[in-house]
């Protein structure tokens, strides 16, 4: 069974001149379109390889492990491998406190280290990842793969437009589409005016796939039109996206095949979990987010006993890289809001769906007077109002003893001509979430735009309780 899968070792080794039929809609067309019980016993199996692997390697997981009782080798039915307790990040900052740099989970020898990423650090102490040499040349194997699937061919142009520093968005699309044999411009994003010079590298150099943070996307398309260039004269036929919900919020989505002319792909789990690409949309099934199961092992599980839940409901990911030698990650707890379906998808892959991509994380939902609130539910709204401005703030506060959400949307209606925007606005909000919602207007183009990933909800009761 798993010699019939193409190139299916562990560790993994990949052909590194491999490409598929130039007809193929598959990269690898057996593992992509197999019997997905077949490719669950292979992962099966794999799942303990990469488990004993883990044990014999790393302090953290055999002690991890040994306290819950976990041996790899009982790991034989997918209900012994739910037993295996997950892995949070809070655990991670502390093994990387305790063991410099890295944690006392990098599995690799550290002579083998390839790159450092790590996260930005600015909720807390960051993270640092170490991706060994061959785990690097595999991503990059698996990147090609996905962006295979998604339409992308060699020679095509690739447009990168994120952050090129610790993120690791930006680098894991650039080593794929290199693996592809793409032409890869590596714009990246952030730094003073690039936006206004995106827009005219795009416009000159006509590429066929882009890769942002769909807000990026968004903000891109405002500078150009502001411009004068309208976004669909670059030509775009391909835009992917990770980093944040977007690309599979409806209003979103609309926004941007609107504005670029482009198929929408929505892709990604977490950074630490590259190839983060894992769970990705393709050409035949652009719509939410396949799971490639033998890449990564996706679950998505109930956030308190983390067992999976059945197909059709809702759940938290967690995830379990199947390839990685480098700080592998064993049932890694995302905290990711997301539900998942097992159906036949249009593109002939049979691996699983997030049907609505991953709509939210647990700890930013807004939990006010009983009711959760997501804040993708608000934006995807407002992107439906005429009249919107493009951008709005979510501020939760607490006034005296009760909590007060306002939202602060910027509307294109002049000054004085704003009362029914406001009016019908603020109403439908609160009907939508159910809760009482203060509804303000301001001028377009006054609220802040994300370069990256956008942070539109301001807490203020945080603060109060410090
Ligand atoms: N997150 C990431 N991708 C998302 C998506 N497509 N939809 C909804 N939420 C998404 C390097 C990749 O972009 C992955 C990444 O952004 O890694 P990070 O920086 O570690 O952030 C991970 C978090 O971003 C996830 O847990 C989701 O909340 C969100």
């Amino acid at each position: 069974m798993g010699a019939q899968m193409e190139n299916w070792h562990f560790p993994a080794r990949y052909d590194q001149s491999y490409l598929p039929d130039p007809d193929s809609p598959y990269w690898f067309p057996h593992r992509e379109t197999m019997d997905p019980q077949e490719r669950d016993a292979a992962v099966l199996v794999r799942l303990r390889e990469v488990m004993e692997y883990a044990y014999s390697t790393s302090t953290f997981y055999r002690t991890k492990w040994d306290a819950a009782g976990v041996k790899p080798a009982d790991i034989t039915s997918f209900e012994a491998f739910e037993q295996v307790p997950v892995v949070t990040k809070a655990e991670m900052r502390e093994s990387q406190a305790n063991h410099p740099p890295f944690g006392d989970y990098l599995c690799c020898d550290s002579s083998e280290i390839h790159h450092i990423h790590g996260t930005s650090g600015t909720t807390g102490a960051p993270t640092a990842f170490a991706i060994g040499r061959r785990d690097w040349e595999v991503i990059a194997d698996n990147h090609a793969r996905i962006l295979w699937g998604m339409g992308v061919r060699p020679g095509d142009t690739v447009f990168v437009a994120a952050l090129f520093s610790l993120y690791l968005g930006s680098w894991g699309a650039l080593a794929g589409a290199e693996r592809l044999h793409c032409r890869v411009l590596p714009f990246g994003a952030g730094a003073q005016g690039m936006t206004a010079r995106a827009v005219t590298w795009l416009a000159r150099t006509k590429p066929k796939a882009f890769y942002a943070t769909p807000s990026y996307a968004l903000r891109l398309a405002e500078v150009a039109e502001s411009e004068g260039i309208d976004p669909r004269e670059f030509g775009l036929q391909v835009m992917f996206f990770s980093g944040e919900p977007g690309a599979s919020v409806p209003a979103v989505r609309k926004a941007i095949e609107d504005a670029f002319g482009a198929t929408v792909i929505d892709c990604g789990t977490m950074a630490e979990m590259t190839p983060f690409m894992s769970a990705s949309a393709t050409a035949g099934t652009p719509d939410g987010m396949l799971l490639w199961q033998d890449i990564v092992w996706h679950e998505v599980c109930d956030p308190d006993s983390f067992r999976t839940v059945p197909y059709g409901s809702e759940g938290t990911p967690v995830y379990t890289h199947l390839e990685r030698t480098s700080q592998p990650m064993i049932r890694l707890a995302s905290n990711d809001l997301t539900r998942w379906v097992l159906e036949d998808n249009p593109c002939g892959r049979t691996y699983p769906k997030l049907p609505d991509g991953v709509y939210g994380r647990i700890d930013d939902m807004i939990h006010i007077r009983g009711e959760n609130v997501y804040p993708t539910e608000v934006d995807n709204y407002l992107r439906g109002v005429s009249g919107y401005g493009g951008e709005h703030q979510i501020v939760v506060r607490r006034t005296g003893s009760m909590d007060e959400m306002i939202v602060r949307a910027e509307t294109t209606h002049p000054a004085g001509q704003r009362d029914a925007f406001e009016r019908d606005t603020g109403s439908g909000l609160q009907s939508l979430l159910g809760v009482r919602v203060t509804f303000e207007s301001v001028d377009a183009n006054t609220l802040e735009r994300a370069e990256h990933k956008s942070r539109r909800v301001v807490d203020e009761r945080e603060h109060t309780k410090r």
